[in-house]
C-alpha cells in the first residue's frame, strides 16, 4: 500500500496549489516579478511544512498485543521493528499491561483476559481498549474461548484485529519431519484449524509468521495490513517506525522520506522564521542532522539498530554491510560530515532538481526547494540509505533462509 498522504495538510495545500483554477488565481500564485508576494508565498508554504512536521512528531500509534506467555509476543514486537526493544524469554509476573515504544509506535503487551484479576466482563473498559488503534491476537497453538470473546468484542467496536499464528517455522519443520508435509500443506492445515477454532468469527486472514525468521512467511504482509488498517498520518508513522522486509516496503519508505524531505527543506526555506519541532538551533546543518537521523532510523542503519541483525550478518558480505552502515552514519549523522556534503553540493545540478519539483510545487516554491543544498543532500541520504538497507535486507533474508534449511536437516 502506498503511504496515504492524501489526508495531510500539505497535500491539501499542494492540490489547491496545483489545481488549474488556483494556478490562474492571483491570490494563490504570486507574479514571478513580485518579490514580496513570492516571499509571502514561501513563508506560507514553510508554515504548512512546519505544521506537517509537528503533526507527524506528535501522532502516536497504539498497538495492543494479546497472547499467552511464551507465544512470542516480545519476539514479535522486536521483529516488527527489527530491533531489540522487548525482553524475550521472560515470563511477566506482574499481570499488568507492559508498554514498549519504538519511535511513535507504542506496543502494549496486554494481560491475559479472563483471569481473577482481569475478568472478561470488565477487561475492555478497565484497559481502555477503545483508545488503541490496532490489535494483534497472537497464538502459537490454539485460541481459547476468552480469546474468541475478545476478538468478537473488539471487532464489534470497529477495531482492526489481526490474527497471528507465530512460530510457523517450528510448525513447518515438525510437519516436514513428522508427516513429510510441504510448507504449503502445513499452511493450509494450520489456517483451517485456526479458522475452525475461531468460528463463528471469520477473520479475513490468519498471518503465519516467525518472529525468529522474520524475512520468511507472512510478516511483511502483516506489517502492510497494519499500515492499511491505520488512518492517514498514523499509517505513515507506522511505515516510518516499522521494519522493511521487502523491496516494496523499502520503496514505500523512500516515497514517504522524499515527501518529508520537502517539508524539512520547506521549513528551512523560511529563513529560521519557523522553528522545526525537535530542533533548537536553526540552520541547514541542524535540519539535515534531524532528517539524517530519520532516514537512518527508518532504514534501521543506526548502530543500536544493527544489534538484532548481527546474527544474520556474520558472513563477509554481512560484515561489509555493517561497515557500510557505519560509514553512512559517520558521514550523514555528524555535523562535520553534513558540512562537507553541503559544501560539495553547492552549485551542483541545482537547476535539474528544481525542474523536477516545479510541476509539483509550482515555480516559486519548486525553485527554492529544489535549488537548496539541503534538498540535494537529503536526496543523497535517502538514496544511499535505501541502497544499504536493501543490501542488508537481502543478506538477512539469504541468511534466514539458510538457517531454516539447516534447521530442517538437523
Ligand atoms: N522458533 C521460534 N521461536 C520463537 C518464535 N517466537 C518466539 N520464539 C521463542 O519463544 C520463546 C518465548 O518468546 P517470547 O517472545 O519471550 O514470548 P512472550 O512470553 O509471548 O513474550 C523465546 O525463547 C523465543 O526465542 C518463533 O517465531 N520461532
Ligand atoms: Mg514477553
Amino acid at each position: 500500500m502506498k503511504p496515504d498522504l492524501k489526508n495531510s495538510r500539505i497535500m491539501t495545500w499542494w492540490n489547491r496549489r496545483n489545481s488549474p483554477k488556483s494556478d490562474d488565481s492571483p491570490d494563490e500564485s504570486p507574479d514571478k516579478s513580485d518579490e514580496a508576494g513570492k516571499k509571502g508565498f514561501i513563508t506560507d508554504f514553510a508554515r504548512q511544512c512546519a505544521e506537517n512536521l509537528e503533526e507527524f512528531e506528535e501522532v502516536e500509534v497504539k498497538c495492543g498485543i494479546t497472547g499467552p506467555s511464551g507465544s512470542g509476543k516480545s519476539s514479535l514486537i522486536n521483529a516488527i521493528v527489527n530491533e531489540r526493544i522487548a525482553d524475550v524469554g521472560v515470563t511477566e509476573t506482574t499481570n499488568e499491561p507492559q508498554d514498549v515504544r519504538h519511535g511513535n509506535v507504542i506496543f502494549t503487551d496486554l494481560p491475559g483476559i479472563g483471569t481473577a484479576k482481569w475478568p472478561r466482563e470488565t477487561y475492555i473498559e478497565r484497559l481502555n481498549l477503545a483508545s488503541y488503534d490496532v490489535f494483534l491476537l497472537i497464538t502459537s497453538g490454539r485460541f481459547t474461548e476468552n480469546d474468541l470473546f475478545l476478538y468478537q468484542k473488539l471487532t464489534e467496536m470497529g477495531k482492526p484485529c489481526l490474527v497471528v499464528r507465530n512460530k510457523f517455522d517450528i510448525a513447518v519443520t515438525n510437519a516436514d519431519f513428522d508427516h513429510g508435509h510441504t510448507e504449503e500443506q502445513t499452511r493450509e492445515i494450520i489456517t483451517r484449524n485456526i479458522l475452525e477454532n475461531l468460528a463463528p468469527s471469520r477473520p479475513e486472514r490468519i498471518y503465519l509468521v516467525s518472529a525468529r525468521l522474520p524475512h520468511l512467511y507472512d510478516l511483511d504482509d502483516l506489517l502492510s495490513d497494519i499500515q492499511e488498517a491505520l488512518p492517514g498520518i498514523k499509517s505513515q508513522r507506522f511505515l516510518m517506525d516499522s521494519a522493511a522486509y521487502s523491496a516494496k516496503k523499502l520503496s514505500e519508505k523512500r516515497e514517504l522520506l522524499e515527501k518529508r524531505l520537502i517539508w524539512f527543506t520547506g521549513t528551512a526555506a523560511a529563513n529560521g522564521a519557523i522553528p522545526i519541532p525537535g530542533i533548537d538551533v536553526f540552520g541547514d546543518v541542524a535540519v539535515m542532522l534531524k532528517f539524517a537521523d530519520e532516514v537512518a532510523s527508518s532504514y534501521g542503519l543506526k548502530e543500536d539498530q544493527l544489534g538484532r541483525k548481527q546474527r544474520f550478518l556474520t558472513s563477509n558480505t554481512g560484515q561489509t554491510l555493517v561497515t557500510k552502515a557505519a560509514q553512512f552514519t559517520a558521514s550523514f549523522l555528524t555535523k562535520q560530515g553534513i558540512k562537507v556534503l553541503l559544501k560539495k553540493t553547492a552549485n551542483k545540478t541545482v537547476a535539474r532538481q528544481a525542474g523536477k519539483l516545479v510541476p509539483i510545487l509550482g515555480p516559486a516554491v519548486g525553485a527554492v526547494i529544489g535549488g537548496s543544498g539541503t534538498y540535494l543532500v537529503g536526496r543523497q541520504m535517502i538514496s544511499e540509505g535505501e541502497t544499504i538497507a536493501r543490501e542488508i535486507m537481502e543478506e538477512m533474508s539469504r541468511s534466514a533462509t539458510l538457517e531454516s534449511l539447516t534447521e530442517k536437516t538437523t
